[in-house]
C-alpha cells in the first residue's frame, strides 16, 4: 500500500502536542467553529480566557535532559517532533522596536496600543485597490491555524502556533498587474502610541516607520501568512496586533507587525534593517545555515522553550528553516551568499 507521507517541514498539530491536548483541543476549536469557518477570536485582552487555557493546565514538556547527558554540541532535532513554544515566552520574548529594542520592552510598553479603529490599505499596481478595517481582517477570509517555526536573525527561535490567512487571498483579491514585482509592507506610524518612534535611542535608532518588502512570487507563496492571533487569541500588541506578516522561511525581522499598508511595486524596495545595517541584513533574508552573519555564526540556534539551565536547546538551523521543499524553487540559480 501506498502511503502518502507529510511534506518534512509540515508541522502537524498531533506532532507538536501530546495526542490527548491535541484532541481536546480540536474538538474545542470545532466547537467554536474556528476549523471549517472563520470563527471570531476569543480577545487576548480579556484576561486569559481564550481557548488555549488547555495549553496552560498540560504544559508542553521541556526539553530537558540530565546533567550527565548536557552537551553543548547542536542537536539535530528532527523537524517532525518538535515542541511548541509556551505562549508566556512567545509574549514576553520580542522584537518590537517601536516599543523599545529589548526583547522584555514590547510586552511592558505596548499594553496601550489601540488596535481598533484599524484600516490597513492595498494599492499600487493592482487593479482592485482595497481597505480593511478591524472587523474585516477576521471576516473576510477563511482563517486556519498554522504552526510555523520562527527563526529571529539572532539565532534565537520558536514554534508558534499562528492563526491567519495566506497572503496570497488578499493580494489576488487586489488582482495584482503585470508591473507588480515587488510587494511593500509598512507599519504604523504613530509615535504618541509607539516610544520607540519618538526616542530614537529607545527605537533602536531605525528611521520609522519600519518597513519590508518581499518578491511577489515569495509573497504568492501559499506558507507566506497574514497572521491575525496565535494560540488560539487575537495577537497580543507585542507580537504585532491587529495583523502582521509571518514568512516561516526568512529570518524574523522580514515578518513585519501592525501592518497598515500593502502596496505592489515594480522595483525591489528598501526594507528598514538592510537600510540600516545593509552589510549585516540583505532584502532576501532567507534562513541559510551556511551563510554567516558577520558578526555570529548562523549554523546553530537557541530553540526558546520552558526549560531551565539545563535545557538542551540548541539545535542546528535549517536551510530555509526547514521549508526548502516549498521555497527553494523560488532561489534556483541564485547565488545565496550574494543575495543574503
Ligand atoms: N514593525 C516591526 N516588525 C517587526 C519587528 C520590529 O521591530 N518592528 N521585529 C522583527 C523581528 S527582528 C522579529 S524576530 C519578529 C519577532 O516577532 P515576535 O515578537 O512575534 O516573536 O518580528 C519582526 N517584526
Ligand atoms: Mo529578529
Amino acid at each position: 500500500m501506498l502511503i502518502k507521507s507529510p511534506k518534512p517541514s509540515a508541522l502537524k498539530e498531533n506532532q507538536v502536542t501530546d495526542e490527548g491536548i491535541y484532541q481536546s483541543r480540536r474538538t474545542l476549536l470545532k466547537s467554536l467553529g474556528f476549523i471549517g469557518a472563520s470563527g471570531l477570536l476569543a480577545q487576548t485582552s480579556t484576561a486569559n480566557a481564550g481557548l488555549f487555557d488547555l495549553f496552560k493546565k498540560n504544559p508542553v514538556k521541556a526539553f530537558t535532559v540530565s546533567p550527565l547527558k548536557y552537551q553543548q554540541a547542536p542537536l539535530e532535532i528532527s523537524v517532525t517532533a518538535q515542541i511548541l513554544t509556551p505562549e508566556a515566552k512567545v509574549t514576553s520574548h520580542n522584537n518590537f522596536y517601536e516599543f523599545g529594542a529589548q526583547k522584555s520592552q514590547p510586552a511592558q510598553l505596548a499594553q496601550q496600543f489601540k488596535v481598533k479603529p484599524w484600516q490597513l490599505t492595498i494599492s499600487g499596481h493592482c487593479n482592485n485597490p482595497l481597505t480593511l478595517d478591524y472587523d474585516d481582517l477576521f471576516s473576510s477570509f477563511e482563517l486556519e491555524e498554522r504552526i510555523y517555526r520562527l527563526r529571529c536573525v539572532e539565532a534565537w527561535s520558536m514554534v508558534i502556533p499562528w492563526l491567519g490567512f495566506s497572503l496570497t487571498k488578499l493580494l489576488q483579491k487586489a488582482q495584482p498587474n503585470s508591473r507588480a514585482k515587488y510587494v511593500v509592507f509598512e507599519t504604523l506610524y504613530d509615535p504618541e502610541q509607539m516610544p520607540g518612534q519618538k526616542n530614537r535611542r529607545l527605537g533602536g535608532g531605525i528611521s520609522y516607520p519600519y518597513v519590508e518588502g518581499l518578491r511577489i512570487d515569495e509573497a504568492m507563496n501559499p506558507l507566506t501568512l497574514m497572521s491575525v492571533g496565535l494560540y488560539g487569541k487575537t495577537l497580543p500588541p507585542q507580537n504585532g496586533a491587529p495583523i502582521r506578516l509571518v514568512v516561516p522561511w526568512k529570518y524574523g525581522f522580514k515578518s513585519i507587525k501592525s501592518i497598515v499598508a500593502i502596496k505592489f511595486v515594480e522595483q525591489q524596495p528598501a526594507n528598514t534593517w538592510n537600510t540600516l545595517i545593509p552589510n549585516e541584513y540583505g532584502f532576501y533574508a532567507n534562513v541559510n545555515p551556511t551563510v554567516d552573519h558577520p558578526r555570529w555564526s548562523q549554523a546553530s540556534e537557541r530553540r526558546i522553550t520552558s526549560g531551565g539551565l539545563l535545557a538542551r536547546n540548541r539545535i542546528k538551523t535549517q536551510m530555509f528553516n526547514g521549508y526548502g521543499e516549498e521555497v527553494a524553487e523560488l532561489y534556483k540559480g541564485m547565488d545565496l551568499s550574494k543575495y543574503y
